[in-house]
């Protein structure tokens, strides 16, 4: 067995820092997927979390209070926080964003940053590698803070078991976002800063629009927590509901049915990745692009028939049958 992956299952932390490395940056591919297909047998122990919602919500503030709670519990915790919207790479802005720093000195929790880096397999397929080295490495919970709700954060959240999605009053925006779509993504809905006014009209308009959600999907019923997360209130009750929802999605064979979903999507994406790779290589688009650009342009072929002809020649000369 490979040695990084076999540090990895002792739970050492600087070998679980370096894999996370090299996933980020990609330099060799073959070690990564010798990594991850080490690791493979040994995932699937972890509870994945996904936490959502608008910037300054609260996200990491309640984080913070829910790995105290899991910590109590002896509970280790992996938290993966990723900004798909950010050009930076990792470090400091992401820093700035977690303000789980109190646990920096605990071996049980592990906190990380990932930011885009225009990663071959997407933000999506690196937190998919980050996810499993920490499953693998025996964390019992692996949760993935995202900013936002556009296209690639929400592919990010559909990563996990469950995901949070934290709304907060005062913003001025609840409603647009509730009719954007956002609310498909969640299954359990906080609303922090119940210390400020508005909490309850919120918690009333999360109410409407899910009575009309649950009344689709009749199987489930999403629960909508109230939380402070400066003043501590609310949390314990909240974990109870995201546990007993969980247990709820494990045992009536949803969960495996998620995870499947997710292995479904994820051989596809690794699929189209390296067809295109291969393809890109033998038809040498990169550089013969400009040439064809140039033909069709010139109408002296069209874009179909020019592509056919060239994956035809790919496909014979790969023997397909
Ligand atoms: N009044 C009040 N303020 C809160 C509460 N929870 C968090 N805050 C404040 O809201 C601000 C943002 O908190 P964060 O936890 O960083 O929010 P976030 O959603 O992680 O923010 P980003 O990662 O930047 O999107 C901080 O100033 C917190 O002190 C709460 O329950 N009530
Ligand atoms: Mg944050």
């Amino acid at each position: 067995m490979q040695n990084l992956a076999r540090q990895v299952l002792k739970q050492d932390i600087r070998a679980i820092a370096r894999s996370i490395s090299l996933i980020e940056n990609e330099t060799d591919i073959t070690q990564k997927e010798a990594l991850i297909d080490t690791l493979h047998p040994h995932c699937g122990n972890a509870i994945v979390w996904g936490i959502t919602g608008p910037p300054g919500a609260g996200k990491s503030c309640l984080l913070d209070r829910f790995i105290e709670h899991l910590r109590q519990d002896n509970k280790t915790v992996a938290v993966i926080a990723v900004d798909p919207s950010s050009p930076f790479s990792g470090g400091a802005l992401l820093g700035d964003r977690l303000r789980m720093q109190k646990h920096a000195t605990d071996d049980g929790v592990f906190i990380r940053s990932m930011a885009s880096r225009g990663h071959l397999g997407g933000v999506a397929g690196a937190t998919a590698d980050a996810i499993k080295i920490f499953d693998a490495a025996g964390f019992d919970y692996v949760i993935i803070e995202t900013i936002g709700v556009g296209q690639t954060e929400i592919e990010v959240m559909e990563l996990s078991d469950i995901v949070l999605l934290v709304l907060v009053p005062g913003l001025g925006d609840e409603i647009q976002a509730l009719k954007a779509g956002v609310m498909e993504i969640g299954d359990i809905f906080i609303i922090n800063k119940k210390d400020l006014d508005g909490a309850d009209r919120l918690k009333s308009e999360v109410e409407y629009v899910l009575s009309l959600k649950d009344s689709i999907e009749s199987d489930s019923k999403h629960p909508i927590c109230m939380t402070s997360a400066t003043q501590n209130d609310g949390i314990g009750n909240a974990l109870s509901q995201i546990n007993s929802y969980f247990a709820g999605l494990r045992d009536d064979g949803r969960l495996a049915q998620k995870r499947k979903e997710r292995i479904e999507k994820e051989l596809k994406h690794i699929a189209t990745t390296k067809i295109m790779a291969s393809a890109n290589r033998f038809l040498n688009i990169d550089q013969r692009l400009n040439g064809w650009v140039e033909e069709v342009f010139q109408k002296k072929v069209s874009p179909y028939k020019l592509l056919n002809k060239k994956i035809g020649d790919f496909l014979q000369e790969i023997n397909w049958q």
